[in-house]
């Protein structure tokens, strides 16, 4: 079954909005196996974002997302990479539609509340940088049956 990694950024954290996040992937249907907060450190932060190593905004987004702690999340379930890009909206939270977590709750692009995944591979990989398979649980919801 498909994974996907999300991070509630510190922004999300200090404003309190963990909770809603986690309840509007749960109330989809998909599936919580693994969940973490954690002090990111700079390594793992600069390892998460090294796509943009040589972009003018990287030295922030580390001092950002290394500012305060994190929620590192996996979420389980079909089509579930696409459809948690679908929940989050625009990396710009003002281009962001209402009804996404970054259109209903951000201004501006550096301090846009939440990480996802942009693809399945990427989702492998940002899994296997952030969580130990023994910090991963394997669980069916007995719901299951009335999602799929
Ligand atoms: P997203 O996949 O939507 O999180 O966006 P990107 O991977 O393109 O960017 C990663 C993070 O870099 C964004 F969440 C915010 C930050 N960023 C900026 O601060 N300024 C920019 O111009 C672009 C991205």
């Amino acid at each position: 079954m498909e994974r996907t990694f999300l991070m509630v950024k510190p922004d999300g954290v200090q404003r309190g909005l963990v909770g809603e996040i986690i309840r509007r992937y749960e109330a989809k249907g998909f599936t919580l196996v693994g969940l973490k907060l954690m002090q990111v450190s700079r390594e793992l932060a600069e390892k998460h974002y090294d796509v943009h190593r040589e972009k003018p905004f990287f030295g922030g987004l580390v001092d950002f997302i290394t500012s305060g702690p994190v929620v590192a999340m996996v979420w389980e379930g079909e089509g579930v990479v696409a459809s948690a890009r679908k929940l989050i909206g625009a990396t710009n939270p003002l281009s962001a539609e209402p009804g996404t977590i970054r259109g209903d709750y951000g201004v501006t692009i550096g301090r846009n509340i939440i990480h996802g995944s942009d693809a399945v591979e990427t989702a492998r990989s940002e899994i296997a940088l952030w969580f130990g398979d023994n910090e991963l649980a394997a669980w069916e919801p007995s719901m299951k049956g009335w999602l799929y």
